[in-house]
C-alpha cells in the first residue's frame, strides 16, 4: 500500500454486495470513510464472502460486486489514497476465520449476536452455518490488517466488539499478535430507519424497496418514496426520537444529505407543515442522487476491474504476513 505510513492509523471497513446500496449505507458508513481518507491508511473491502451467507443469484452477485466498487468511487473514495479490494480474492480472510473459529471465538458469543437473531428469525435451525459464523469472518477481515478503527453504522457495533474480544483472547494465549480494533460510529445518521416502518432500520435486503432509497434509484422514484414516507401524528416539525420517530428520521436524512444542522432545520420549518417539509426534502434527495449518479455513470466496468486487480497484490502481501505470524504462533507453520 503506497499510502501506508507508520504514523497513520489503519482503518478497515466493508459492505456486502447483497443488494442495492441505499442512503442508510451511504450516511452510516461510506460518507464517514470519505472524510477519513486524509488522516488514515484506509482499506475498504467489497465483502462478497459475507454476502453469500444468504443465497445470492450468481449473475446479480457478480453485478453487485462491480456496482459497490463504483459506488465507493462515486461517493468519493479516492483509489490514490485508499485501497479498495474484493474480499474473496484474498484467501487469508477465510483461512484466518477458520483459525479464529478454533482459537478465540466461542459459541456463547455468537449466540448473543442480534444480527443473526434478526436475520434468521424463526428459521435458526435451517439458515446456513455461514450466517451464524459471519462475525468471525468479519473479525478476520479486521484483524488481518492491524486495524485500529472500524467505521460502521450502529448495527455493526456488536460485531466489532466481538472482534476485539477474539483478538484479546488470542493475544492472551499467543503473544501480541493482533491490534485491538475499535468501532467508529457517527453521532447522527448511524441508524437511518425505514421510510414506511420507522421502527426498523433501512436495509438493502428489505423485501419492500419502498422502505429504502437506493443510491441508484431514479430521482423520480426517490421523490415518490419520500412523499409517501410515513410521518407521525401532529403537525409540527420537531426532532423527537421517542414521540416522532418517523419525522426525526426524515430530519436526519435532510441534515445529512443537505448539509444542514437539525436545530437549524427545525427553526426554518417552524409554522410550516409536513407537506412542505417533505417536498423540500425530496428536492434535497433528488439533487444528491442526481449528482451522485452523474459521477457513478462515468466509471466504467474496466476501470473498476483494473483497480480491484491492482489492489489484490497490495492487500495480499499485508494479509499473508499477518496470517503467517498467526500460523507460527499456533504451531502450524
Ligand atoms: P443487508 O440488509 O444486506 O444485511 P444492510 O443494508 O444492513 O444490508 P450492510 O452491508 O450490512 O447493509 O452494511 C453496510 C454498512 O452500512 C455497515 O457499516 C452498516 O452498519 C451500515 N448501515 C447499514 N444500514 C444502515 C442504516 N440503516 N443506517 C446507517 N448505517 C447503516
Ligand atoms: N458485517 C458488515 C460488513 C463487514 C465489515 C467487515 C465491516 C464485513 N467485514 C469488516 C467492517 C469491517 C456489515 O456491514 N454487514
Amino acid at each position: 500500500m503506497e499510502k501506508k505510513t507508520e504514523t497513520k492509523k489503519t482503518i478497515f471497513s466493508g459492505i456486502q454486495p447483497s443488494g442495492n446500496l441505499n442512503i442508510g449505507n451511504y450516511i452510516g458508513a461510506i460518507s464517514q470513510w470519505v472524510s477519513m481518507q486524509e488522516k488514515y491508511n484506509c482499506i475498504f473491502s467489497v465483502v462478497d464472502y459475507h454476502a453469500i451467507t444468504v443465497k445470492q443469484n450468481p449473475e446479480e452477485l457478480k453485478q453487485h460486486i462491480l456496482e459497490i466498487t463504483k459506488i465507493y468511487l462515486a461517493a468519493g473514495i479516492d483509489p490514490e489514497k485508499s485501497v479498495i479490494f474484493q474480499q474473496s480474492a484474498i484467501s487469508a480472510h477465510t483461512e484466518l476465520a477458520w483459525i479464529l473459529n478454533c482459537y478465540g471465538a466461542r459459541i456463547a458469543d455468537l449466540n448473543k449476536m442480534t444480527q443473526f437473531k434478526d436475520k434468521a428469525g424463526k428459521n435458526q435451525e435451517s439458515v446456513s452455518v455461514g450466517l451464524y459464523d459471519y462475525p468471525v469472518l468479519m473479525a478476520a477481515d479486521i484483524l488481518l490488517y492491524d486495524t485500529e478503527l472500524v467505521p460502521v453504522g450502529e448495527d455493526q457495533k456488536q460485531h466489532v466488539e466481538l472482534a476485539r474480544d477474539i483478538a484479546k483472547r488470542f493475544n492472551n494465549d499467543y503473544g501480541n499478535i493482533f491490534t485491538i480494533p475499535q468501532a467508529v460510529i457517527r453521532k447522527e445518521g448511524a441508524r437511518i430507519m425505514s421510510l414506511l416502518e420507522p421502527s426498523k432500520k433501512m436495509s438493502k435486503s428489505d423485501s419492500n424497496q419502498n422502505n429504502c432509497i437506493a443510491l441508484l434509484d431514479t430521482p423520480e422514484a426517490a421523490r415518490k418514496k419520500i412523499m409517501r414516507a410515513v410521518t407521525d401524528s401532529g403537525t409540527d416539525i420537531e426532532y423527537d426520537l421517542e414521540n416522532k420517530p418517523a419525522l426525526s428520521n426524515l430530519l436526519t436524512i435532510y441534515a445529512q444529505l443537505g448539509n444542514r444542522e437539525i436545530p437549524r432545520l427545525v427553526k426554518d420549518y417552524r409554522g410550516k407543515g409536513y407537506g412542505e417539509f417533505k417536498k423540500d426534502l425530496a428536492d434535497v434527495v433528488v439533487k444528491f442522487l442526481t449528482e451522485f449518479q452523474t459521477k457513478y455513470n462515468k466509471i466504467s466496468d474496466k476501470e473498476v476491474q483494473k483497480i480491484l486487480a491492482n489492489n489484490q497484490k497490495i492487500v495480499e502481501a499485508i494479509a499473508n504476513k499477518k496470517l503467517t505470524e498467526v500460523k507460527r504462533a499456533i504451531g502450524i507453520s
